[in-house]
């Protein structure tokens, strides 16, 4: 039989000019990391940013019971249009969940992590998270695992977990002081009782804290969430990537609060708002030189499926799964050759945009958001796009900030107005806007409230695409006349 005909996605390289550089095949491995992480992250796309372009990651809704309460949380509501942690449209069983695991590996090709997510918590409802990775090691023995916990059992599991090879794990960790914790959490159940107040929220750090040290010691990356609150929590964050640092956190991952009356929880319901994408992204500035922070985090659903900013999990209902199933490792193979040879591709061409906008010596910056569907390359159109994701261009080089999830602007060829003006309202603060392709009407209407959008660079590396606007904006040669 022969290898399966797998490229990165058929726009992604429709522009690139084959393999010119000599990095092909090479791993792409960034300077600062040590051999041992990068095997761990490089195909993690929560752990490596650079590896997000690339691989998708999908979570198996095994786990509903949960052994505490976040006034952010509940778990009755769902829409399936939705993205928000704890949300899911259908619970599984270990069995249940196998079986669609194969059924993704089999189709989509970018699948490289398994990671159970709650909805309630992965480390409370143990006996499914554990009979689950168990069955998924026989079957797909390279798919890496990973789980998602509020931290108040970790540490009676990490033994297991270690025994398992689960290489990441993720603790949500909203406070580290008591005080704080108690306007987040007004029960916990630890032990066979309830406990509330400052005493729960006592109890659930010290348990987060003990986590996070064994998993450390183990060797275990540990990732941890924290929700920002305005008002209870945004300004103490500073102090839990202190704690989360010194404890050998491997990533921060620092979330809005996503909170509307209509969700019923206690913050929706009691006008609890969440922060700004600016209010977002200047704490996390203020965190620069503290616990490494990720940037490119989606929330997503507990039952996610696919690369993070594009979910496809509706496509994978149990309805649509056939009773049987069995594994077919080609299409996940070939598409990791094509990756390894785009990805050194990219590294060059990253290396180079950053030396161009270092060199420009401007001292200013310039945030720029992309309509991508993958592989690191400016290739959606700005009215299909479902995101933009975010760069900052500043002497420091280029960086991914965030994200702007909006509403799909344009729907079989034409665009609603109210849903451009929600578009633009979303791109708050940003300079320029890349896109494969734009028509002249949305354009001026970005124009008009002064942000820039080019399609000049369609499938352009998307850091080539952004030195190259900053080397025009602030005077330096662009990159094709130093090459
Ligand atoms: Fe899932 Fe979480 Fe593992 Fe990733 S998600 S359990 S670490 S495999 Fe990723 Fe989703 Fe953000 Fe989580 S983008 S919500 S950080
Ligand atoms: Fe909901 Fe997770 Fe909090 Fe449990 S730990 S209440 S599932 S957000």
């Amino acid at each position: 039989m022969s290898a399966p005909k797998i490229s990165l996605q058929s726009e992604t390289t429709a522009k690139s000019a084959g393999c010119a550089s000599s990095t092909c095949g090479s791993s792409a491995r960034p300077s600062d990391m040590e051999p041992a992480i990068w095997e761990k992250v490089k195909d993690h796309p929560c752990y490596s940013e650079e590896a997000h372009h690339y691989f998708a990651r999908m979570h198996v809704a095994v786990a509903p019971a949960c052994n505490i309460q976040c006034n952010y949380c509940n778990r009755k509501f769902d829409c399936a249009n939705e993205s928000r942690p704890g949300v899911v449209s259908e619970k599984l069983t270990p069995d249940q969940a196998v079986r669609k695991v194969i059924a993704v590996a089999n189709e989509v090709p970018q699948l490289s992590v398994l990671g159970i997510a709650g909805p309630g918590d992965a480390c409370f409802d143990w006996h499914k998270t554990k009979a689950t990775f168990e069955r998924i090691v026989n079957e797909i023995p390279d798919l890496k695992l990973c789980i998602s916990t509020n931290g108040l059992a970790l540490p009676d599991h990490v033994a297991e977990l270690c025994d398992m090879n689960v290489d990441h794990v993720t603790i949500t960790v909203n406070m580290v002081d008591p005080e704080v914790g108690a306007r987040i959490y007004p029960w916990i159940f630890y032990k066979h009782r309830r406990y509330t107040g400052v005493e729960a929220a006592r109890i659930l750090h010290e348990r987060q804290m003990l986590g996070l040290e064994m998993l450390t010691a183990r060797g275990i990356l540990t990732k941890i969430n924290s929700v920002m609150i305005p008002g209870v929590n945004d300004e103490h964050l500073i102090e839990v990537n202190k704690w989360v640092k010194e404890r050998g956190a491997f990533l921060h991952n620092i979330m809005p609060l996503i909170s509307n009356r209509e969700h019923g929880t206690h913050y929706g319901l009691t006008g609890q708002r969440g922060p700004k994408a600016m209010e977002l992204k200047a704490l996390q500035d203020r965190l620069d030189g503290g616990a490494k922070l990720m940037r490119h985090c989606r929330q997503c659903r507990a039952d996610a499926v696919g690369l993070l900013g594009d979910d496809r999990g509706q496509e994978f209902t149990l309805g649509q799964i056939s009773d049987e199933v069995t594994y077919d490792a080609s299409r996940r193979d070939a598409y990791r050759e094509v990756v390894a040879r785009e990805r050194g591709d990219r590294a060059v061409a990253k290396s180079e945009a950053t030396e161009l906008v270092k060199a420009a010596g401007s001292g200013k910056s310039l945030l720029v958001a992309v309509a991508s569907k993958g592989g690191g390359r400016v290739n959606a159109h700005f009215g299909h796009a479902r995101e933009f994701q975010v760069y900052e261009a500043s002497p420091k080089g280029i960086s991914l900030v965030g994200h702007r999830t909006v509403e799909q602007y344009c729907l079989g060829g034409w665009g609603e107005d109210a849903t451009l003006k929600g578009v633009i309202a979303a791109l708050e603060g940003i300079d320029v806007v890349l896109c494969a392709k734009i028509g002249d009407c949305p354009k001026a209407q970005l124009r008009g409230a002064g942000i820039r959008a080019m399609d000049d660079y369609g499938y352009e590396h998307i850091e080539t695409a952004i030195s190259t606007v900053y080397a025009a904006e602030f005077g330096a040669k662009p990159l094709a006349a130093t090459a």
